[in-house]
């Protein structure tokens, strides 16, 4: 095919190591960064197709590996609406990512515009961007040759962090439209927020400064340029962590995978009783709080407790307004503690439902609710409000200025909410938002129930594609009997409960327990991945407490 023309050219200049395989998995693919070239190479072809196959929308590329390890990176494209990209489309991306060869490359692009029924006429756009990784500029160049080999009109916005790629691509999309999203620059990025931000604690009383440990990652220079385009002192903020330039720093003992998984205060902060504290992730898509009680003991505000808090203020503001049938539901994964899931439906009495592990799954199960929270345990999440939600709140008519005071409210929360994907800076004001509201101290928002101990620990093995999974990844399917192991092990405990699943970003396999007690918990946890290790080939240390 003639559009194929410089394909060949291009990609040599990026070759496919032999025998190198590829996946497009939970997040875009994910790997050693400088076992990628190719493979970005041939995201920058998928990215045109992608766009032709929209009638020339704007596709998103982003560079990221997020809370992996510097070494480590990847990429993943984004929707035409800032949703990842639609399901059916992986298949083709692990499929042209594997051609082996240049001839086998332009055969299958050749049959994803046959499958797909595109017209290569059409213009493609797409725009990128890229993390602080060291790998990131050469990955950079060879996704410009994939975009420059299909002729794509593509812009660079340089280094942001992921979610404000994502609110790009919404904006650059919509711009024209009654669903226009915003400016699609970084300036309108945080104009919109923080104005939001300011008209919702405008009068109340002031905060004390949030602490925020950056990652080493881009969320450390873009939350400082967000602080000072707010220059309000509703967010004063104190950075730690923000090495964006020494090597080896970026997610090193910080950060919210850090802080979630080891249940402990990054490195480089030395916690104060009655301060409240944040983590970003290495690309600021996740966010995840904390603060020490007056013995000093850590306590973490993890997505369930943003996803608790969050749902309560929504479901309040709608009961304010009067404005019935808008339903606030919850979305939740199987690593959602399992307090905070009693809580929601016994208390808050709000649906739930669980969806698997990646933010595409808890999305799509969002946009079905009136007002959709979502949330992963790790810090990745937003609010969705769907058509009929926003219909509801723009024909609201108030009985009282108490209830016109609601509504007002609830369009500003609308708007400081990044609806395109989770994002570590819109969520965090919008948790100030709600504490300065509220007038609430992390302890008081911790205070709404108490987490079961729970403990999450990686396990090395020989090959993590043997696991499989159902029920909402709860359950394992293969290897054969381990899960009946696994059930053996939590009967043992009171309140217990473990699964075990495949990352989807990392060489290892997850396994999640929680109990009763923290000892409990830990044991449970222990003898689960120490049964992992023996029936199903562990590789390295054994897991040991
Ligand atoms: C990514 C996904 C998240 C997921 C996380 C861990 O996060 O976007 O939805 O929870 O990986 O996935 P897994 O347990 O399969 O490795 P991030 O922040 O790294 O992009």
């Amino acid at each position: 095919m003639a559009h194929f023309a410089k394909v060949a050219e291009l990609s040599a200049r990026h070759p496919k190591a032999d025998g190198a395989s590829f996946e497009y998995g939970t997040a875009g693919f994910r790997t050693l960064g400088d076992t990628l070239e190719s493979t970005v190479f041939r995201v920058g072809l998928l990215a045109a197709l992608r766009s032709q196959s929209k009638q020339g929308k704007t596709i998103g590329v982003m560079i990221t590996a997020s809370h992996n390890p510097e070494c480590d990176n990847g990429v993943k494209l984004v929707d035409p609406m800032g949703e990842m990209l639609q399901q059916s489309w992986e298949a083709h991306c692990t499929r042209i990512a594997n051609a082996a060869s240049a001839d086998e490359l332009v055969a299958a692009l050749a049959a994803v515009v046959e499958a797909e029924g595109i017209d290569v006429s059409v213009q493609a756009r797409v725009v990128y961007a890229r993390d602080t990784r060291p790998s990131g500029p050469l990955l950079q160049a060879a996704l410009e040759d994939g975009l420059a080999a299909l002729g794509a009109e593509a812009t660079s916005y340089g280094v942001v962090t992921t979610p404000q790629l994502h609110y790009f691509v919404r904006c650059l999309n919509t711009a024209g439209t009654p669903a226009a999203y915003g400016e699609p620059t970084e300036a309108g990025y945080r104009a919109k927020y923080t104005g939001a931000f300011l008209r919702l604690v405008d009068g109340r009383p002031l905060p004390a400064p949030l602490h925020i440990d950056a990652a080493n990652g881009v969320g450390g220079p873009e939350v400082r340029k967000l602080a000072a385009a707010a220059a309000s002192p509703y967010l004063r903020i104190e950075l730690h962590n923000d090495d964006t330039q020494t090597p080896g720093r970026l997610n090193k003992d910080c950060g919210a995978d850090y802080v979630k998984s080891n249940q402990r205060a990054p490195a480089g902060l030395d916690l104060e009783p009655g301060a409240r504290y944040c983590s970003f992730d290495g690309d600021a898509d996740r966010i995840v709080y904390y603060y020490v009680d007056e013995h000093r003991s850590f306590h973490l505000l993890d997505g369930d407790k943003i996803s608790t808090l969050v749902a309560t203020y929504l479901r309040d503001l709608v009961a304010a307004a009067g404005i019935e049938d808008l339903q606030v539901g919850v979305v939740q994964t199987a690593y959602a503690n399992g307090s905070s899931t009693s809580y929601i439906k016994d208390t808050l009495r709000l649906p739930t439902v669980f969806a698997k592990t990646g933010v595409k799954h808890l999305h799509h199960e969002a946009e079905k609710m009136p007002i959709g929270v979502y949330f992963e345990a790790n810090g990745h999440g937003t609010v969705l409000f769907n058509s009929a939600a926003v219909d509801k709140l723009r024909h609201a008519a108030p009985q009282s200025p108490a209830q016109e005071d609601a509504i007002r409210r609830l369009w500003a929360l609308r708007d400081l909410i990044n609806e395109s994907v989770g994002d570590a800076m819109s969520d965090m004001l919008l948790v100030e938002a709600i504490l300065i509201c509220k007038g609430w101290t992390p302890a008081q928002w911790d205070a709404a129930y108490t987490d079961l101990p729970s403990r999450l620990l990686k396990v090395v093995v020989h090959d993590r594609t043997q696991f499989k999974t159902t029920n909402a990844e709860q359950t394992l399917t293969a290897p054969p009997r381990l899960q009946d192991a696994i059930d053996t092990l939590v009967a043992k405990f009171p309140r217990g409960r473990a699964f075990v699943r495949p990352s989807g970003t990392e060489d290892a396999v997850r396994v999640y327990a929680e109990a009763a007690t923290r000892a409990d918990c830990d044991q449970l946890a222990y003898s689960v991945a120490g049964t992992v290790f023996d029936k199903a080939g562990g590789r390295g240390d054994r897991p040991a407490e």
